[in-house]
Order: C-alpha cells, then structure tokens, then sequence
C-alpha cells in the first residue's frame, strides 16, 4: 500500500479522505491555506503544510506550493478530492513527472475528457449511447452547419468543447437564430476557456440528470456500481442526489453500466469516474464524463457498501479492484442533501461562526461534514458545509428518515438551505419520483 498521502483539498472531502487513509494504514498530509489553519481534517492528519493565502487562486491551485508539500513531507502520492485541480490535466501531469502518484486517472484521459468533442467522440466509438449532433467542432462552413442543425432539428443547442458543468452553452430554437448563436457561444468560450470550438447537440427539452458511477483498476478490469439521478439542481449546482435513480428497470442498468465499464476497459481508463447522461423518454444519451470523486459518492456507497474512496486509493497503489460486477449489488435507496451555508430564502452564502451544533443520527443516517461548534465558515469557498445522507430499505423509507434527520439538525450561527431541503422531502412531485432537470427552479419561480 502506499506509505503517505497528500490531500490536496479541503472541507468535507479532505476527511472523507483522511478516514480512508485511516482505514487502510496509510499517513497523510494535510494542506491548507491561511484562512483553513482551524479545518478538523488538518487536526487529525499525521502532518500539515500551509501553502498559502486565503484565495483558492492562491493555496489550493498552486501547483508548485502542493507538489513542495509533497516533496517535504516524503508523501509518495497526491489524492486532489473534487474541484479545485482535480481535472486539471497538466496537475496531474506535473504530479506525475516529480515523481508522485496521481491519485486519478493519467493525464491524457483527463485532458481527452476535458475537450468536450474528444470525450464524446471515444464514448461513441466505445459503444457508449450519444445525443444525435455534430459529431465534432462546428467550422467555417455555414451551409453544412444549417444542414447539419436541420438535420438534427430544432431545437439544438450549441456548446463549448472547452466546457462542461453548464458553462458555456446556448439554446438555439430556429434556423434564423443558429449563426449568431454559434458566434456568440464561440466568443464566450474563447474569452472563458481559451478555446472557441465549439459542437452542437439535440437540444433535450425536459430530461433528467442520471450519472454511473464507474472503478476501473490498472489490470484492465472495470465496474459500474448503478447510477444516481441528480435531476434537483439550481443554476448547475445540484442540491438533492439520490441512488438508484427512481423508474430505471434493472436491464436498463445492467445495460447502459455495462456499456459505461466497457467503455472503461477500452480506453484504458483508471480509478473512479462518472459518466453523466440526460435520460429522456426513457433514453439514456452520454454528455460528459467525470474524471473525479464526486461530491455525491456518498448515496452510491450507501447502497452498494463499496467504499470508493478506499478503492481509488487501492487502484492508485497498482491493487485490483477488490469487488467484481457479480459482487456489487443494490442495497435499497439513498438520498442525499448537501447543506450549504447560505440563506435558505435568496440563496446567498452565509458564512460565520457555529454556535450550537447537533448532527442527527440514528439507523440509516450518515453525516459527511468538516464541521464542529465553534467553527467558522470562512467565506473565501464554497458554502457546502456537509452532506446529509439518508439510506433506507426503499425509496419512501429514505425519504422519511432524511426528513426526520433534518427535523433534528441544529446549525445555529449561520443559516443554512436546510428548511429548503424539508420542502423538498415533502414537496409531491420529488416524493413521486422522477422530476426534471428543470422542477426545482420552476418550483422556487426561477
Ligand atoms: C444539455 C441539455 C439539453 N440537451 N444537452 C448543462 C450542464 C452540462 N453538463 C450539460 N447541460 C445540459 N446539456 C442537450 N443536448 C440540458 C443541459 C442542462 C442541464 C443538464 C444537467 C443538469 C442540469 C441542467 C440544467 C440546465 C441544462
């Protein structure tokens, strides 16, 4: 196994990973900026290393300040956890060439999945089911664009190759509205991204967000553990995520998480990854691929008992994945709800200190979160304080315990979106299971 680790993250990810690391007997590194000395993961990792200022810009993507904090502390490997460098190719390169392991998979499947273009076009090949579109960069030739989008038909939307997660992209409803559109998107992207390709797709008017969670091991072997429908979002920021995804038929499963793992062996891919879709009339099409651990890990773990965290660490230290496809199976229903410090009402962040805290407990609840009475949420991240997950023998039986957790959760000090989550649980068209894409946001009046 590998000796020492650097967790090169914060919040609630840097201990998910500390307690794996735990686990499996291996030692950590914590590194943290300025305004993060109080952090619980940098209390109870073995060392720690300040890498700088309270700015992201300044600590936690400062590749040199991380890769120094590795060579310091004699760590042979490097986890980046989500956000910040975690997809970030040339990290992940420059990791590699000073020597440490990159706990994710190589640079190259990064950067082929960073391009937009060159992802879909290696899952298509590999068998994986696509949105109808260009098949590649739209370019200077207007006639075949038209031809294209009205072959595709309207409406469809045009993307940046350079982005992903929502930005970088525009609804397109009629021929006399494509050119612009297209120059328009071409010029977002080149300023945001520093690469103006640009490709275009169907456009899915009310689809649902359902993702595989996927572990591939450096011996050619590759699984899918199911997916999650991660549907309730507001402004590309998911709020509720739950596995399964409600209505999806096992075949179905087997099927399309087949074909995600298989796609896996055939490019070589390795660690744990996600291949996002839009599922529609009960059509699966790919969109994006994740090349991290995902915030909400948690409700796949809860139902499948694999630990995903420990399994991308074994895959780093060259071990085959400990479970194979026969082995994993669905254990009931989970649902998460990440707790953001933020006003429940406007949504805007609010940061400060914890008073009175009280984590709820009891059969089927687990609680993902740095914090603790006394901590102060700093306002330089993200407002995402914790994760509560709820797993229980069916749907309806997660749901009633998520309810009663938040019910019993005390965050006093700052607000959190938790009264928003209980209106969720109770709100009829979540508890049938299934919503779009678009319910949340059209229930809030967005
Ligand atoms: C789409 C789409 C409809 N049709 N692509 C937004 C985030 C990025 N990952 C892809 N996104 C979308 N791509 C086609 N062909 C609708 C969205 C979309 C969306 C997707 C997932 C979760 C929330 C979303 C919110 C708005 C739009």
């Amino acid at each position: 196994m590998i000796e020492k680790i650097v967790i090169a993250n914060r919040g609630e990810i840097a201990l998910r990973i500390l307690r794996a690391c735990k686990e499996l007997g291996i030692k950590t590194v914590a590194v943290h900026s300025e305004a993060d000395r109080d952090l619980m993961h940098v209390r109870l990792a073995d060392e720690s290393v300040c890498i700088g200022p309270a700015a992201s810009a300044d600590s936690y993507l400062q590749v040199p300040s991380i890769i120094s904090a590795a060579e310091v502390t004699d760590a042979v490997a490097i986890h980046p956890g989500y956000g910040f460098l975690s997809e970030n190719a040339d990290f992940a390169e420059r990791v590699e060439e000073s020597g440490f392991i990159f706990i994710g998979p190589k640079p190259e499947t990064i950067r082929l999945m960073g391009d937009k273009i060159t992802a879909i076009e290696a899952m298509k090949a590999a068998g994986v089911p696509c949105v109808p579109g260009s098949d590649g960069p739209l370019d200077e030739n207007n006639e075949r664009t038209l031809k294209l989008a009205r072959e595709i038909g309207y409406p469809v939307i045009v993307k940046a190759a350079g982005g992903g997660g929502g930005r970088g992209m525009r609804v397109v409803h009629s021929e006399a509205a494509l050119l612009n559109a297209i120059s328009l998107t071409k010029a977002e992207a080149g300023a945001a991204f520093g690469n103006d390709t640009v490709y275009m797709e169907k456009y899915l008017e009310n689809p649902r967000h359902v993702e595989f969670q996927v572990l591939a091991d450096t011996h050619g072997q590759a699984i899918h553990l199911c997916e999650r429908d991660c549907s309730m979002q507001r402004r590309h920021q998911k709020v509720v995520e739950e596995a399964p995804a409600p209505g999806i038929s096992d075949e179905q499963r087997q099927r399309i998480g087949e074909r995600c793992a298989e796609a896996c062996r055939k490019i070589g891919y390795r660690g744990a990854g996600t291949f996002e879709f839009l599922y529609e009339n009960d059509e699966f099409y790919f969109i994006e691929m994740n090349t991290r651990v995902q915030v909400e890990h948690p409700v796949t773990e809860m139902i499948t008992g694999i630990d995903i965290v420990k399994e991308q660490l074994r895959i780093a230290a060259g071990e085959k994945l400990t479970y194979t496809q026969d082995q994993v199976r669905i254990n009931g229903h989970a649902i998460e709800c990440r707790i953001n410090a933020e006003d429940p009402k406007n949504f805007m962040p609010s940061p400060g200190t914890i008073t009175d805290l009280h984590i709820p407990g009891g059969p089927g609840i687990r609680v993902d979160t740095h914090i603790y009475a006394g901590y102060r949420v700093p306002p330089y991240y993200d407002s995402m304080i914790g994760k509560l997950v709820a797993h229980g023998e069916n749907r309806n039986a997660a749901i009633a315990r998520m309810k009663t957790a938040l019910s019993e959760m005390v965050v006093n000090g700052i607000k959190t979106n938790a009264p928003l989550h209980l209106e969720i649980m109770k709100d009829g068209a979540f508890i049938a299971g299934g919503a779009n894409i678009h319910y949340l946001e059209k229930k809030l009046g967005i």
